[in-house]
């Protein structure tokens, strides 16, 4: 059994889509990150970076004491490894579902959070960092694009590449961005939509949070963009 600490957000379903896809048994343990509940003591033991997702896999290949991992391109990593599935198994097609994972995890996931919050979330609208970001995510759209002219996945098969990226593109007019520009990752993107396994993980996040990408309130703004150094200490203070 794995569990898996989760939010209903962009990088929590790269994991649950893995394993609706693989059908490994999974339990969910809801980390309401609004609420504060990635600084609860328990939770930093295996997400040092007070971030979901995280897993912990009680029966690691190999047998041995129970495995946990932080941070979603080396969960997704260490599944595919684990199933054997979802990464190709020649070194050449390896080599590029790492690219394209780490493509995701470098470049989509931090500039569209950036452009998130510029646009949606911050107060202050500054103009220069709203454009900045929703066209750096304009760019990286573009690129996926070309990448998909002549495939029908990021790197041959559907794999741990495409599930990193797959939940990034979902919020696109939150990004400011219309998929009718980008024709081949429209295309992508309505073949990963219809996957039963990737439906079944969306409508959990649905039953864990109906709010999903719902308007923040005070307190949660306070706990989610207000975050320094001190916020680590006092959660390790108040868990003693
Ligand atoms: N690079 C990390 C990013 C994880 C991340 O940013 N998680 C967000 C939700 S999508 C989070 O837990 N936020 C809690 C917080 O900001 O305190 C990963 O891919 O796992």
């Amino acid at each position: 059994m794995i569990d898996v600490h989760y939010w209903t957000t962009p990088n929590g379903h790269k994991v649950t889509i893995f394993l609706e896809e693989t059908g490994l048994p999974y339990k969910i343990f809801p980390v309401n990150i609004g609420k504060g509940e990635q600084f609860e003591r328990a939770f930093l033991e295996v997400s040092p970076n007070n971030r979901i997702p995280a897993i912990v896999d009680h029966d690691p290949p190999g047998g041995g004491a129970a495995i946990s991992v932080f941070e979603s391109g080396a969960i997704l990593l260490y599944l595919a490894e684990k199933t054997g599935q979802f990464m190709a198994k020649d070194l050449r097609g390896r080599v590029q579902t790492l690219e394209w994972l780490f493509w995701q995890m470098g470049n989509l996931g931090p500039m569209s959070g950036q452009n998130n919050h510029f646009s949606n979330y911050a107060v202050e609208k500054l103009q220069y960092a709203m454009d900045r970001y929703r066209n750096e995510v304009n760019r990286l759209y573009g690129v996926l694009n070309k990448r998909l002219a002549d495939r029908s996945f990021v790197s041959g098969d559907y794999s741990i590449a495409d599930m990193a990226i797959y939940p990034w593109i979902v919020p696109y007019e939150r990004q400011g961005q219309k998929l009718e520009d980008f024709p081949q990752l429209k295309r992508w993107f309505e073949a990963i939509r219809a996957r039963p396994a990737v439906e079944r993980a969306y409508a959990k996040a649905k039953e864990i949070n109906p709010n999903l990408g719902g308007i923040r309130t005070a307190e949660e703004r306070a706990i989610l963009f207000g975050q320094t150094a001190a916020s680590v200490d006092r959660a390790a203070a108040r868990a003693g």
